[in-house]
């Protein structure tokens, strides 16, 4: 794969921009090589600046569930910009994208817009103490919940590819009250609220872990969250960034039939744009100015642009048969990557809820962030190239999620399938994971 135009801009960019990028996981550092530049994105193609196509299974880390340049979304978009991009002033579209989703997440009586999902989960931990009056919250080891400070703590995404699940630059005071538990382990959360309960304001969790690979809950974790939030008074708050509206139209809430207090959303709630929102009870939410004690506030929360894409987002996903038939080509893909890595002898755990995966080198389980962070990421490298130079786009970390979109065809499925065969054979050439 010829990629001289992306190393001159690597190069380039790294005179005026930290590291050569904007976020730390486009870097390349898990994988090696030069990350690739983009020019543009179509359906689920992707096109870096040396004319390569890929298909694209990152999806902007999961937000384009239509693929990239829907064309319902840019219509959408076409007809807003020349009405003016933002006007930091109430809009009917916020409006109309609020009530799209309180009908579609019903524990949702109340929600506030933001930019990113760092803020939605920041603020709705803000708006849980101060409903709480109490000051501790419970997250899990592996779990990503943006960068706020007080969650930066054994973190998954790129604080785990970086093997840095801590951050510099915290504060002992930010972190004090941050208890953290291993995912899917409700004997430990139960300890923790044994000695801190009284403390604890509340428990955010990924419903379904996207930020140490694909990690799905136990059978028994989600409802265990619940009755021991209930029993001791603490909030459970759902961090579904990535799970809202890609489980399925009522996301994990919806599909493990569990109803939270608070709930984080982003990514495919604004069509590509700039996204986060959090919301809840109404008692709980009425916390926030301009009702209530507690702040938050936002330039560009609800701009008609994020709301334009967000509407016509959610627009596609409610037609008939979508997440049918997103669930049948996810299905499919499991079906024929777990089939290739057998017929070579490959060890391969594959992760998967909805059209979400996670690939893991190992014949073990992978349950938790301690599993997680012990399979072969040194495969995932192997693997990582040997699809990209066969044209198949996958995240640049064993501690990220592949995501499929409506976009992805029969033929993007099978052309993966067979790089994949043959990827998984150059692992097992490498030694490793055989
Ligand atoms: P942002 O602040 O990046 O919009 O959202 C933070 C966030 C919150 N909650 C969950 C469950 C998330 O997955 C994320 C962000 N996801 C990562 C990818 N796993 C963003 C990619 C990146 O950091 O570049």
């Amino acid at each position: 794969m010829k990629v001289a135009n992306s190393k001159v801009l690597f190069k380039r960019a790294e005179n005026t921009l930290v590291g050569g990028v904007n976020s730390p996981v486009r870097a390349f550092k898990a994988v090696g090589g030069t990350p690739l530049f983009i020019r543009k994105a179509y359906g689920s193609k992707i096109e870096d600046e040396d004319g390569n196509c890929y298909i694209d299974f990152v999806c902007s880390w999961g937000a384009l569930i239509l693929g990239s340049a829907s064309p319902s979304v840019t219509k959408a978009l076409r007809q807003q910009i020349p009405r003016g991009t933002t006007y930091g002033a109430p809009t009917k579209f916020e409006i109309e994208l609020a009530e799209m989703i309180t009908r579609a997440l019903p524990s949702i009586e109340r929600i506030r817009f933001v930019n990113s999902g760092t803020e939605a989960s920041m603020s709705a931990l803000r708006v849980a103490r101060a409903f709480t009056k109490r000051k501790r919250i419970l997250k899990f080891e592996g779990c990503y919940h943006g960068h706020a400070d007080g969650l930066l703590v054994k973190g998954g995404s790129g604080m785990a590819t970086f093997g840095a699940p801590d951050s510099a630059g915290i504060t002992d005071g930010a972190i004090v009250d941050t208890l953290v538990a291993p995912y899917n382990d409700l004997d430990t959360v139960k300890r923790i609220f044994e000695e801190h309960g009284d403390e604890i304001a509340a428990i955010i969790v990924e419903p379904v872990a996207a930020n140490m690979g694909l990690v799905p809950p136990s059978n028994e974790f989600l409802h265990g969250l619940r009755n021991i939030t209930n029993h001791y008074g603490a909030l459970l708050v759902f961090d579904e960034v990535i799970t809202g509206f890609r489980v399925s139209y009522g996301g994990a809430q919806n599909t493990f039939g569990i109803q939270p207090d608070l709930t984080c959303l982003g990514k495919i709630i604004g069509g590509g744009l700039p996204v986060g929102a959090y919301g809840g009870r109404s008692d709980i939410m009425d916390q926030l100015a301009p009702l209530g004690p507690a702040y938050q506030a936002g330039t560009l929360s609800g701009n008609p642009l994020t709301m334009a894409a967000g509407i016509a987002t959610l627009r596609e996903l409610k037609k008939r048969n979508f997440y049918q038939r997103l669930e049948k080509n996810s299905n499919e893909l499991q079906r024929r990557l777990s089939e290739a890595a057998k017929e070579v002898n490959c060890k391969l755990k594959l992760n998967r809820v909805s059209s979400m995966m996670g690939l893991f080198f190992t014949d073990r389980n992978v349950v938790d962030y301690s599993s997680a962070k012990s399979t072969d990421i040194e495969s995932y490298r192997v693997f990582f190239h040997s699809m990209l130079n066969r044209g198949i786009y996958l995240p640049p970390s064993a501690f990220e999620t592949t995501f499929i979109s409506a976009a992805h065809s029969k033929t993007d499925i099978e052309k993966c399938a067979r790089a994949a065969k043959e990827a998984f054979r150059a692992v097992v050439a490498k030694g490793a994971s055989s």
